[in-house]
């Protein structure tokens, strides 16, 4: 049985690289920080038989000990400070957990492997947040990066140290350079999820308006799940490599929002949606669209999610879950009148 240890298992992406890694019969071991995790129950809920371990990106001894233990085929970097928004706000702890504990996780490999770091396959996520102020449509491996924010210089880091072991001490260090990727396990703070729950909850008579930042701002947006299966595919080829993952379109934060509120019959969104400065970025990504045509040559990787399938999927979640959360409230509120009656 193949061993994976998964830094940043509590994530969007850990939760489904975890099920499909153990789909595939491997044994899956996670990393989690803290003394007290809350997100352990719902690891464990969400992914029976994954082991967890103590560990933190900006602690070398501690990712010693956990790739001692789980003496993994295979390590996948997930782990990372990834919203771009807190990075200016936190950008020293960005530095150190998204840039330089991806250095403290290949030397983790290094020392546990006496120098064989050949013997541990080793994926990184990279982000379509280090092209930046992109020098070429669309971007591809071999575009130059420009990242805008302490978070995309951080992933640049991270991106070079990985191919540098990879040449230094011929590390099997692959990065995956990852557009943006989304499902209802996605954080409420990046803007799909903010605006299906805003969407969801406006629907539901439980919010009257979504506070937004730039709305001009154009991603290639695709979906998690069909994502994780593309970091898998780069580390079963002998070769490591780079590749990009994306789906080649574009949309803007304005389509979005069309495809989500349409989506529970309200065309004009204007009067529920307002533009708040606070989400405005120091220095803003203007527009992603990624060419995964090595991806889908070398890997045979194609998205099988659209963008409006997607967003979609997201809204019905959200429905789902604000019912259930409201449901909930209006049982409290009858228990509470019942004993004061
Ligand atoms: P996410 O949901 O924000 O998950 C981040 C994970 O990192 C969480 O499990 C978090 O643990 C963990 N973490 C944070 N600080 C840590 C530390 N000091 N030590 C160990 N773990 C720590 O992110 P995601 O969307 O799943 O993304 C996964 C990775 O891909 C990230 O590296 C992200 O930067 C990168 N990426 C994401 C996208 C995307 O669109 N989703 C695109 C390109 C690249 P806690 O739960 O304890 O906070
Ligand atoms: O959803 P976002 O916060 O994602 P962003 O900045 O593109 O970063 C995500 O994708 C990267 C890959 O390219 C990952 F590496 C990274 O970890 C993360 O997963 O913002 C998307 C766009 C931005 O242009 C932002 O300015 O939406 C714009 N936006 C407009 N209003 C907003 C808002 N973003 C957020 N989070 N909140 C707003 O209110």
């Amino acid at each position: 049985m193949p061993h994976a240890l998964i830094t940043g298992i509590t994530g969007q992406d850990g939760l489904y690289l975890g099920e499909l890694l153990i789909d595939k019969g491997y044994e899956v071991f996670g990393l989690v920080r803290g003394q007290s995790n809350p997100k352990v129950a719902m690891v464990e809920k969400t992914l029976p038989g994954v082991r967890l371990l103590e560990g933190d990106l900006t602690d070398l001894p501690s990712l010693i000990g956990a790739v001692e233990i789980a003496q993994p085929d295979e390590v996948y970097n997930l782990g990372a400070i990834s919203f771009v928004g807190l990075s200016w706000r936190q950008a020293e702890l960005t530095g150190e957990t998204t840039g330089i504990g991806v250095l403290r996780m290949l030397e983790a490999i290094r020392i546990v492997t006496s120098d064989e770091m050949g013997r541990i396959r080793f994926y990184q996520a990279s982000s379509s947040e280090m092209f930046g102020k992109v020098r070429e449509t669309p971007q591809r491996e071999t575009t130059a990066f420009h990242p805008r924010s302490p978070y995309g210089v951080a992933k640049t880091f991270g991106h070079y140290i990985t191919v540098n072991y990879r040449e230094s001490y011929g590390a099997h260090a692959v990065s995956g350079i990852l557009f943006n990727h989304e499902s209802p396990r996605r954080g409420v703070e990046f803007v799909t999820r903010k605006i299906s729950r805003g969407v969801a909850r406006i629907a539901l008579g439980a919010q009257e308006k979504i506070a937004l930042g730039n709305l001009e701002a154009r991603r290639d947006w695709g979906f998690a799940g069909d994502y994780v299966d593309a970091m898998w595919r780069m580390l079963q080829r002998d070769t490591a490599d780079d590749y990009v993952v994306a789906t080649g379109e574009t949309h803007s934060v304005r389509e979005l929002l069309d495809t989500a509120f349409s989506h529970v019959g309200i065309d004009d969104w204007s009067p529920y949606v307002v533009q708040d400065p606070r989400f405005l970025r120091p220095a803003e990504v203007d527009v992603l669209v990624g060419d995964a045509s090595k991806a889908r040559d070398l890997l045979g990787w194609r998205p099988a999610v659209g963008f409006r399938t997607l967003v979609e999927m997201m809204v019905n979640a959200d429905l789902a879950a604000v019912r259930s959360e409201l449901d909930r409230e209006d049982a409290t509120l009858r228990g509470d009148a019942a004993q004061r009656a």
